[in-house]
């Protein structure tokens, strides 16, 4: 038996590609399941309600004894504990930052498109197989949701060329997309500590503590503004809490396609305004196109860098 899976709390990309790719090696006869540890995330959910099922199991624990394939990560820190690095065979993965020498035993795929969907999606079409309504939907809204409805820079032409591909199979309703995009977007006065911190991440760059908060949401600046006084206080705690030196509220909106910015301290103000070119960014400022995370870090690292000269 083969285990196809990601990393603890997957994403609807990770979950695609465990469940497309566990069919994938079915359909070459061999015996294979999809598995995920820890939490299913929001995207996941509204997919599952929208099919009725999915075909993953949750596991905690208990993969000593597999033949492992990961897929949508190549970090051997984010996957389950109990997973043996020598019984991986194979990974598939879209991120340059990738521990080869971890995997010395593992085929190894690391392509740097938008969604690690469309590498699964390739190993269907490539082979003349279609997947099945599942997998069609799932590789689908991994696609989609990955390269922000193919508005973000991580998008290339293969990531399009699949996603349209599958929607040949797949009977999309219009309102779809925007469904799911609002589905994860929902944020309250209830849910906004918990949302917050699931979305926040910590880099240290030349010493400084460095926060980023990403939100994917719809209409980010009317609901940031709804939010605004809830938001500024958990930030100012989060901020505190984990010592930061900055902290940057950094809104995507999925529908629109820009990011909308927000800082809760002078010092932060000062430091992305300069590092990101941008101005007035306490009270929320918008930007032209879309700005993912892993976008934002380099130009900060660039920033840190040319400074201490
Ligand atoms: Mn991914």
């Amino acid at each position: 038996m083969i285990t196809v899976t990601g990393y603890i709390n997957p994403d609807i990309d990770c979950v695609a590609c465990s469940i497309g790719y566990a069919e994938f090696l079915r359909k070459g006869l061999k015996e294979a399941q999809a598995v995920y540890s820890g939490d299913i995330g929001k995207e996941s959910e509204f997919v599952k309600k929208y099919l009725g099922y999915l075909s993953i199991l949750h596991v905690s624990g208990g993969l000593e004894e597999d033949q492992i394939v990961l897929v949508d990560t190549s970090d051997v820190e984010s996957i389950d504990l109990s997973i043996k690095k020598e019984n991986i065979i194979e990974v598939i993965d879209h991120r340059k930052l990738s521990y080869i020498h971890d995997f010395p035993k593992a085929k190894m795929q690391i392509d740097l498109v938008g969604s690690c969907a469309t590498l699964i999606t390739e190993r269907f079409h490539d082979n003349g197989i279609i997947p099945s309504k599942e997998s069609v939907i799932l590789l689908f809204s991994a696609i989609v949701s990955n390269t922000v409805n193919f508005m973000s820079n991580v998008t290339t032409q293969r990531d399009k060329d699949m996603a349209n591909w599958l929607k040949k199979y797949a009977n999309i309703p219009q309102d779809y997309i925007s469904d799911m995009f609002e589905y994860k977007s929902e944020i309250n006065r209830k849910n906004i500590e918990e949302v917050l911190t699931e979305e926040f991440k910590q880099y240290t760059i030349l010493g400084k503590k460095i926060g980023i908060v990403q939100l994917e949401i719809t209409e980010a600046i009317r609901r940031v503004s709804e939010l605004e006084n809830d938001l500024r206080e958990k930030l100012c705690k989060i901020k505190s809490d984990k010592e930061l030196d900055y902290l940057l509220l950094s809104c995507v909106d999925i529908k629109e396609g820009f990011n909308y910015f927000l800082t809760i301290d002078s010092e932060s103000s000062d430091f992305f305004e300069k590092a990101l070119g941008i101005t007035a960014v306490y009270d929320g400022v918008k930007s032209e196109g879309i700005y993912m995370r892993k976008e934002i870090y380099p130009k900060l690292v660039k920033y840190l860098e040319d400074r201490k000269y």
